[in-house]
């Protein structure tokens, strides 16, 4: 590439995608979930691609980016950094942690980070005939295994007739067991995750207990998004340390989860907690989680990725991957950092399962026994589909949802729900 190449156009485009009935902590998801596809030209006519979260609050702040990124050189990746932490503030009094990331607006300028560092490095890739992972130091594992993310869920949405997911409903022990059946037939996951903090955790730990049975050899996780007070985490804690490969995020935190480490011999997962590196040092003070779930979307991209997995060896921490609704080009950009990162010690998470649509050419991102192949291809190694890209941008016209919303969501089914947290 000429040394004279600059970036001439940006081009934010919200889409909208369907979205099962998944219950959670904060209640349940809507009919259709939200991201935004970034695309970032160059003046020799390159597109580099990214995806990050659709909710408004984001999209204002990629529309505020945007003047920042226009006229760099692709490779400028910390001018860009520079220049976008000292344009973007976060909202006084934000909220630090949200089961709608989108809102996270704590992260902003890392979340603005992450999207035009993800696209660039597109454009590098391209422009060298290298895939991304070669330009964070090359791959150190062919392909990426990601878990089998399990949810409880209903059968239908609330309301206007949706068209039932093939999944069905996924509420007692043997629902659940059927659900993790289901994923690892299909895509061949050699680990389980299930979302917690739904039901009273005695069904969810049942739930477990079933899981175990009828997968006797599979690391299991449970996640409780910190619905579970300190004394409920440590009680469960006595049944579960014998039935999990780490406890995730159960009591919120990070004075919660250092008490409740000095209490299980479980190793505490978190992707709640530990957020920042202000976060990490706290918690290595604390003693608190031992695996710290990244997600290059809030953590500033993939370069801070490597950084967080760095000082994770360091410090002699576990690594893994968060993740929220998301599409193909994410999933490639989580594949690209995770074959980057010796010290990364579980499964990653993906929500991508649960998804049926993409706007990636050729159709949706294939798993082989629960792995995702890194790609060789320069760049990313993913092209939009103009055509899809169009088709679910009209869904996000049509859907009328601008910023997730979880708990209103669920209040159409019980008028009474106040998603107030810690419930258990
Ligand atoms: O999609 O309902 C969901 C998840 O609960 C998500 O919002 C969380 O951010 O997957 C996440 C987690 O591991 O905490
Ligand atoms: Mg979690």
């Amino acid at each position: 590439m000429n040394r004279d190449v600059r970036i001439t156009a940006i081009r934010i485009t919200p889409v909208a995608f369907r979205d099962g009935p998944l219950l959670n902590a904060a209640g349940i998801h809507e009919p259709w979930a939200l991201r935004a596809i970034v695309e970032v030209e160059t003046s020799d006519g390159r597109v580099g691609l990214a995806e990050t979260y659709g909710d408004a609050p984001m999209l204002a702040v990629l529309e505020q980016a945007r003047e920042h990124v226009l006229g760099l050189s692709p490779f400028a990746l910390n001018t860009m950094e520079e220049r976008l932490k000292a344009a973007i503030r976060p909202a006084p009094g934000a909220v630090e942690y949200t089961l709608a990331p989108g809102s996270h607006a704590a992260k902003n300028a890392a979340k603005a980070i992450s999207a035009f560092e993800v696209a660039m490095l597109d454009l590098q890739g391209q422009a060298i005939g290298a895939p991304i992972v070669d330009l964070l130091g090359g791959a150190v594992r062919p392909q990426v295994a990601y878990s089998a993310y399990l949810f409880f869920k209903y059968a239908e949405h609330h309301g206007k007739p949706y068209a039932p997911d093939p999944w069905g409903e996924g509420l007692s022990p043997q629902q659940i067991v059927a659900q993790a059946r289901r994923m690892v037939d299909r895509y061949g996951f050699q680990s389980i995750k299930l979302k917690g903090g739904v039901f009273e955790p005695r069904h969810e730990i049942d739930c477990i207990r079933a899981l175990r049975e009828a997968f006797p050899k599979m690391p299991l996780r449970l996640d409780p998004n910190a619905n579970w007070s300190l004394a409920t985490s440590k009680r469960a804690a006595e049944e579960l340390d014998e039935l999990l490969e780490y406890y995730e995020d159960p009591c919120p935190g990070l004075e919660g989860m250092g008490e409740l480490a000095r209490h299980t011999r479980l190793p505490l997962a978190t992707n709640m907690v530990v957020t920042s590196f202000e976060d990490f040092r706290r918690n290595v003070e604390l003693r608190g989680a031992q695996v710290i779930l990244s997600d290059h979307h809030y953590w500033g991209g993939l370069r801070a990725t490597q950084q967080l997995a760095r000082m994770c060896a360091l410090w002699g921490l576990g690594m893994s991957m968060h993740s929220n609704s998301h599409l193909g080009i994410s999933l490639m950009a989580m594949t690209h950092v995770a074959a980057a990162i010796p010290n990364l010690s579980y499964a990653c998470d993906t929500h991508y399962p649960w998804q049926d649509e993409d706007l990636v050419r050729g159709g949706r991102i294939a798993f082989e026994q629960g792995a995702v192949r890194v790609p060789a291809a320069p760049g990313l190694g993913v092209e939009l589909d103009r055509a899809a890209l169009a088709r679910l941008h009209e869904q996000y016209l049509a859907c009328g949802i601008r910023n997730r919303d979880d708990l209103r969501q669920m209040q159409k089914y019980d008028p009474a729900f106040t998603g107030v947290s810690p419930r258990f």
